[in-house]
């Protein structure tokens, strides 16, 4: 079998998506999320220039090989770019192989550890009287694990709370909007929060938080000591993950478990963190952190440090990685959780997908390789619409973490 063809389909249904399509002599075509955040033109330019016309004439069983040749066959390497381009090429490539085989992915890396994936959505209001009430619309639809963020009193916007009421898309059209953070207003609130959560749910029901970057380690070790009666899920992202050392000071203060790494791309951003037991998830995702292939290395080298997967699975990563994360951690045996935003009614005048939500857990059929399809007719419909992630500034005007 030879790959003949591979295309990049750009659409807009909501938001945007970057999806590659590579297809093959025999008819057999494999699709790949390529989807990265207010930088899908990158990826797109990279994909046509440079990886495409390397990929023409190759054999799609040879995944591993292909991922060494867009790996360590590009000099530059490394980098959100390039890797999700790579993870692109690799979800293609592990889809078209599901086909030809005609199983479902998850039997091509250890078949079925589980029938169902537990899963946590994104629950959160203006403040907490409101987030307290969509904790529990989602308790109602059968949630067992709920991210919780809260808008903060002093703070204009906060991460993770939309403006309107309409669905959480972090990205605005056009340039990137300006926002404004409160380090030492945020500490003080969100004990108070998760005491009111707990209040309300009680304990059965898992819960998390997101810091999204912007805690000094100190700051993230008083957050994470102060959060420890709560019996977090996990705080995610307490700090942000170049400094790995940083997260030293917060295993030294607490034992709230720790997620990281949602803007890693490839195994050597965690390598300190497994070796010395810095944190208990893994948040780098199918289509950021080099695809099936990597990842399996990487859920491996993890499972040795007794840490589980925690794929990151927001809506601006699109149907075929959520279906790809679904087959991913119905095999591996060191699964935590995985994210789960549903995407908007209208992706799916794009995107056929071939898992359900039910009683908490996500299902996926037994569709032949990824099992997500793309009407490239509908696609067209949804042009691209430049759109970019906001920017964040201290009270001060100092540049911050988003
Ligand atoms: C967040 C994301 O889901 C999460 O954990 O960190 O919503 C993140 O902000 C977006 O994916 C960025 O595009
Ligand atoms: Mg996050």
């Amino acid at each position: 079998m030879k790959i003949t063809e591979a295309k990049v389909i750009v659409c807009c249904p909501g938001r945007n998506f970057v999806t590659l399509k590579i297809i093959t002599d025999q008819g057999i075509f494999g699709l790949g999320d390529a989807t990265l955040n207010g930088m899908e033109k990158s990826v797109v330019a990279y994909l046509e220039n440079y990886c495409i016309p390397s990929l023409i004439g190759r054999d799609p069983a040879n995944t591993e090989d292909i991922w060494h040749y867009f790996y360590r066959g590009v000099y530059w390497r490394r980098g959100a770019v390039s890797m999700t381009a790579v993870s692109a090429i690799d979800m293609a490539l592990w889809d078209i192989k599901g086909k030809v085989l005609n199983t479902p992915l998850y039997n091509l890396i250890g078949g079925k550890s589980r029938d169902k994936v537990l899963v946590y959505c994104h629950a959160y209001g203006k403040n907490i009287a409101e987030t307290l009430i969509d904790v529990g619309k989602y308790v109602e639809k059968g949630f067992r694990a709920v991210r919780v963020q809260s808008g903060i009193p002093g703070i204009e916007h906060t991460y993770g709370v939309p403006k309107d009421n309409k669905h959480y898309e972090p990205a605005h059209k056009g340039l990137a909007h300006e926002e404004v953070w409160d380090t030492p207003r945020y500490l003080n609130f969100v004990p108070e929060l998760f005491e009111k959560v707990r209040e309300t749910f009680g304990d059965n029901i898992h819960l998390l938080h997101d810091a999204h970057h912007r805690c000094t380690p100190v700051e993230a070790s008083r957050l994470a000591k102060e959060l420890e009666p709560y019996h977090l899920f996990w705080l995610e992202d307490p700090v942000a993950g170049e400094l790995q050392e940083g997260l030293r000071l917060i295993r030294q203060h607490s034992v709230t478990p720790i997620a990281i790494g949602e803007v890693f791309n490839t195994i050597f951003d965690y390598s300190s963190l497994f070796t010395e037991q810095l944190i208990d998830y893994i948040r780098m995702p199918i289509v950021h952190g080099g695809g099936i292939t990597h990842l399996l290395k990487v859920a491996a080298m993890a499972s040795v440090y007794h840490i589980n997967t925690g794929f990151h699975g927001a809506t601006d990563l699109s149907p075929v990685n959520l279906a790809a994360s679904v087959h991913f951690n119905m095999a591996v045996n060191n699964f935590g959780i995985l994210e789960y935003m549903p995407h908007q009614e209208i992706v799916s005048e794009v995107f056929s997908t071939n898992y359900r939500f039910e009683d908490g857990y996500l299902k996926i059929d037994e569709s032949p390789g990824i099992g997500v399809d793309i009407d490239e007719k509908a696609a067209k419909k949804f042009p691209y619409a430049m759109a970019r992630l906001p920017v964040n500034r201290k009270t001060d005007g100092t540049m911050f973490n988003w």
